[in-house]
Parts: structure tokens; sequence; C-alpha cells
């Protein structure tokens, strides 16, 4: 390691060990993969749980009464339940959707379009990704309400004052992530929970960053809504889940209608199942909810606060081993208000280059705007290079980072 203090008490090299892919090597080289904030890997653990599945306990779900059936359902709900109590949630309010996207447009339509009207105000902040940025926009659009943004600090952290001065607005929503996809700042989402509560407002938090990477209880943070999407859970695609306050959920209309949800049809009415299925409109990802179940069981068996710490760790490491690359700018707080993420920018050099240069040497990082467009624009630069670490990733595997850094500066002659 060229800086920092070890990393002793998480064998991430044990924990990478436990993924088929990153056994791979392509061109001669091993796969660094510090891309986990797109999508994470997934254990053997998960690839098993989805082919156990499928190769013997598939049949549609909550409809047929033979064995199999039952089993699916069984392990479809019992899935729910874990995932749940992963989060600090009760089941019927554990709505499985397709992605952390889908959850909130479900808030943005079933509550949104009955509870949010002309002259509303929405708050919303800079470094929202544009799943939770547009369904708002839509909505804001259709009812007159307009949108409100938390200015930033200069280190990307959210300005908790100003968003005291919007909240003298007595806008309807706040919603935020709880960690930034391109800053990789951690927001004091409970602390904005308490304050958006006293002037009113419901909170929905856009957990996508977070739910992998430390403990996260629902109940605790007071959220109204909390959403995250599985893929980034070392889960499967297909599969994320939207959690909601009871009253809030009752009292919403479902988002989708259709199969499944229903109570009674009849020619020209119907009514709906109760929570969390009235809901969940269709054929279920139940073999995915199956794999997500088994990717937070994985989580919980390797101790979130472990991984936590470990990837804290990792991070403080990062930020000060690329502090030390001449011509690097680094984008967003210290490692202390961040999640597992470091977005950075090499001067006079595209980022899509510098990830294209990375990437002939299977170190995996991603360039662009990270669905981000707002604050690419508030930090006035077209895109940024970005690196994403999960609890495999080792400091080894930095190092290898910052050389192939060294190596797009010697061909750039910077
Ligand atoms: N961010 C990234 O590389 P979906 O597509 O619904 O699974 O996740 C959307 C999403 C919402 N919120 C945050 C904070 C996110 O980071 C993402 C996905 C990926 O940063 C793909 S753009």
């Amino acid at each position: 390691m060229s800086a920092g203090a070890p990393i002793r008490t998480f064998d991430a090299a044990a924990v990478a060990a436990q993924f088929p892919i990153l056994q791979r090597e392509i061109d001669g080289r091993r796969v660094v993969y510090l891309d986990s904030g797109a999508t994470a890997q997934k254990p053997a653990s998960v690839i098993e749980a989805l082919d156990d599945s499928y190769r013997l306990h598939n049949a549609n779900i909550h409809r047929g009464v033979y064995t199999l059936a039952q089993e699916a359902t069984e392990r479809f709900e019992g899935a729910r339940e874990r995932i749940a109590r992963f989060i600090g949630a009760r089941p019927s309010q554990t709505i499985f959707t397709k992605n952390v996207t889908e959850a909130i447009n479900l808030v943005a339509y079933s509550w949104g379009r009955r509870n949010v009207g002309a002259g509303d105000t929405i708050v919303l902040t800079p470094m929202e990704h544009h799943a939770n940025i547009v369904p708002w926009q839509q909505l804001a659009r259709e009812v007159g309400a307009r949108l409100a943004y938390v200015e930033l600090a200069e280190d990307g952290r959210l300005d908790l004052d100003a968003l005291d001065t919007l909240l003298k607005l007595e806008p309807k929503l706040v919603a935020v992530a709880h960690v930034s996809n391109v800053l990789g700042t951690r927001n004091p989402v409970e602390e904005i929970v308490r304050r958006a509560h006293a002037a009113g407002a419901l909170v929905l938090v856009d957990g996508a960053q977070a739910v992998p990477h430390m403990a996260v209880d629902v109940e605790a943070i007071g959220a109204d809504f909390y959403g995250f999407t599985g893929h980034k859970v070392y889960g499967p695609t297909g599969v994320g889940v939207l959690y909601g306050r009871r009253e809030l959920l009752e009292a919403m209309e479902p988002f989708l209608t259709g199969g499944d949800m229903i109570g009674q049809v009849d020619f020209h009415e119907s009514t709906w199942k109760e929570l969390p299925w009235k809901f969940e409109a269709g054929t279920s990802p139940y073999i995915e909810a199956t794999g997500l179940g088994a990717a937070v069981e994985w989580l919980d068996a390797l101790g979130l606060d472990a991984v936590h710490a470990h990837e804290q760790e990792l991070t403080r490491y990062a930020l000060q081993a690329l502090a030390e690359v001449p011509r690097l700018t680094i984008y967003g707080p210290a490692a202390e208000h961040r999640g597992a993420i470091v977005s950075f920018a090499l001067d006079g050099v595209h980022p899509h280059d510098v990830a294209e240069i990375l990437g002939r040497e299977q170190i995996c990082v991603r360039a662009g705007h990270h669905c981000a467009q707002p604050l690419m624009r508030r930090l006035g630069v077209p895109a940024t290079t970005r690196a994403s670490f999960a609890a495999h990733t080792t400091p080894a595997e930095i190092d290898v980072l910052v050389e192939g850094l060294a190596r797009v500066r010697r061909i750039f002659e910077l």
C-alpha cells in the first residue's frame, strides 16, 4: 500500500473470492471492478439462490394450489420478510417494484397526483439522480407546482440553512438522495426529516447508493417513503423496493392496475387487495425477489457495520492516494461525509478518455454525467470519472487505479 493505514479488520480479498466474475481474467488481467455504484457484482450465494428458484421452485405466485406454486409464494413472501427486516420495516409496508426509479414514480403518481396542487412546492437537491428529478418535474408540470433546489456548500454537502429557507415555503415534499451517486455525499437524512416534518413536509429518501453500504433503518430515519434498487445491493436486476408509511400507503390509489393486485373485479368497478399487494400489479419479479432476499442475507452475514467501516477506510485511503495525483480534481466532501464513491477529473483529459484507458487494463470505472446532468451543470463540468467501491474492494485495487491514472497522465504528457 502506498498511503494510509492498512485495513486489517475486514478480509475483502476473502469476500472477493465469493464473486465468480471477479475471478475472471480478460487479456491476462484480473478484473478490477470499481463500478459498484452502477451495479453490484453478485456473490455465488445470490446466483445459486436464483438458480435454485428456477430449477426447483418455479411456478406463478399467489395463484396455484399445488406444491410448487405454494413453495414459490412462500419463497417470495419469505424474501419480503427478510428484506423488510433488513431495512427495519414491516412486510406490509415493503412493496416490490422494478427498481428505485419505479418506486419514486409510484409515489409521484399515486401520492403526488392526489396531494400536490397548483402553487405547491417540492424541494429537491442539485445532487439528485434523474430518477429523483424527472418524476417530480412531470408532476409539477401537470399540476402547476414548482420545484426548488437546496443549495450545495462548497464541499458538496447540503447547506441545511438553505433547506430551512426553502422549508418556509411550506413545501409538500422534500425528495433527497441518502448518498449522492456522483459526489458520494452522505446526507443527514434523519436531520432533514426532522426539519421537514416540523415544517409540515413529507420526505422521500432515494436510498439507491446507501442500502448496499450501511445499516439503514427506515423507521429510525423517519422517512415517509424510502426506495432502493436490488441490483446495487448484490441482488439481481428487475427488483426494487419502496417502503412507505402505512397511513400514506393506505390512503393512496394504486399506481399500476391489473392482475394480482385486485380484491374483486366486476364489469364496471374493482376493489384492491390490502398492503403491500395493492401496489404489485401483474406477475411480480418473484424469482428476483428470492435473489434479493439471498443478497441481504449475505450482507447481513458479513455485517453491515463491518462493511461500512471497511468502505469508509477504503474511501479515506482512496481520497488520500488520489490527492497525490497531480492535476486531479476530486469532487465531493471528506471521507467522513461520504459513501463509497469518488468522482474526479484529470485536468485537460476528457473523463471518457480516462475511463477508456483504464478500461484497457480491465480497471472498470464509469465516466459520464451519471444521470445527474443538473449536478454536472452546477459543478461546471460535462462529466466526471467515477470509482465506486464495494465490500469486495481491496486497497491494492485502489493502488491499481492510481497507477492507471499515472499511465493516463503519461499518455497525455501531463
Ligand atoms: N445510478 C449510477 O451509475 P435504477 O436505474 O432505478 O436501478 O437506479 C436509479 C438510481 C436512482 N438513484 C440513485 C442515487 C442512483 O445512483 C441510481 C442509479 C447508477 O450511478 C446508474 S445511472
